[in-house]
């Protein structure tokens, strides 16, 4: 929980490292027990060792495809997401400063034993390599991860329910970017900074500050590959864009496309397909977390029916759906397109 006003001068002329921007801003929450400090810094530890692996791809044995695996998602399963899914259970396992996790890669929630007498309040639910079938062509990927405070009691074990709740429930969210540098982006529902990994001294720096998406942008990100396959408002929204002149981008890694549209502007959709009618994208995993981001530096995320991604009430783990997200003014632009020519009741 945050507190009202509390407001933690960071300094502006020298280096700040992500170890140290986390104890500074620990103050601005009621809890204050270090518990979400830990585990932030976990979730930083894990990065920098995916990071290590993602930069060697290629030069050893760890592209392609795992020995016979698929996710519950019915995905083909790559070597490292297998590799950055352990990972990230490893270290956060280390500080026993959450009580269990839910993955992507993963059937069912997994519950991290207790570390001494500590009592963890705190899940953690990951992607741990989005967009990971870029890796074999050295494209882009990341990690992304929402922390929320459990509802049962710390006194004993976490259960499903404490995973599915809305993401307006979200304590903290971020992503890491594998991309020509690598950067950390979280948020805490204080605003949105990112830190970039200096590979000299392998920390995480603080590189750009209380990040505003801009209201407007000149590009959009769809796999226009499937225009054929959305409802009538998509492909109406689409021509438009292209009328304007808008760029299309679209790099098949949400984690990438997201950051563009942070720093630049722009909107990212994934809307219904037949081979996806609810939408490919899962709300837990990838929708609410880069959400929670997004609106936290300014922008809008919703589904195609005109409702909040953050307000969605999850029923299963692995749920899916469809996303319209990114600069605020473009997402009005689409609603109004939804709201002009969609067939379905809204
Ligand atoms: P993944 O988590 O299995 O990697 O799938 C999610 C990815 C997103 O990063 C990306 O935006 C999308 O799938 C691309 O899907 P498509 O190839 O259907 O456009
Ligand atoms: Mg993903």
């Amino acid at each position: 929980m945050k507190k009202p006003t509390t407001t933690t001068p960071i300094p502006t002329n020298r280096i700040v490292t992500l170890d140290e921007f986390i104890i500074r801003s620990e103050k601005d929450f009621d809890y204050a027990t270090g518990e979400l400090t830990g585990l932030l810094r976990d979730i930083g530890v894990a990065a920098k060792i995916v990071n290590r692996e993602v930069n060697k791809a290629g030069l050893v044995n760890i592209t392609g495809a795992a020995d016979g695996a698929a996710n519950t998602s019915g995905d083909t399963q790559q070597k490292l997401d297998v590799y950055a899914n352990e990972k990230l259970i490893e270290c956060l396992q280390n500080s026993g400063e959450c009580c269990a996790i839910a993955s992507e890669e993963n059937d069912d929630i997994q519950l991290i034993p207790p570390v001494g007498s500590k009592k963890s309040h705190y899940v953690v639910m990951f992607d741990p390599l989005d967009g990971s079938s870029n890796i074999d062509v050295n494209v882009s990927v990341g990690t992304i991860f929402a922390i929320y405070r459990r509802h049962s009691s710390a006194d004993g074990p976490a259960t499903v329910d404490d995973f599915l709740q809305t993401g307006l429930k979200q304590v903290a969210a971020g992503y890491v970017l594998y991309g020509t540098s690598t950067i950390l982006v979280y948020t805490t529902g204080r605003g949105v900074n990112a830190f970039t990994l200096d590979p000299s001294i392998g920390e995480f720096c603080l590189s750009h500050r209380n990040m505003r998406i801009p209201n407007n942008g000149k590009f959009y990100s769809v796999n226009q590959g499937y225009y054929s396959k959305f409802d009538l408002e998509m492909r109406r929204y689409i021509d438009h864009c292209s009328d304007q002149n808008y760029g299309l981008r679209y790099i098949g890694s949400m984690v990438s496309d997201i950051h563009r549209i942070l720093i630049q502007g722009g909107i990212f959709l994934y809307p219904s397909t037949r081979k996806y009618p609810k939408g490919k994208l899962r709300l837990l995993y990838e929708c609410n977390p880069l959400a929670f981001i997004v609106e936290q530096a300014g922008g809008k995320a919703i589904n195609s029916q005109l409702r909040r991604i953050l307000e969605l009430e999850p029923k299963e783990l692995h749920q899916r759906s469809t996303i319209v997200i990114g600069s605020p003014d473009m997402v009005d632009e689409l609603q109004a397109f939804i709201e002009r020519y969609s067939a379905l009741p809204l």
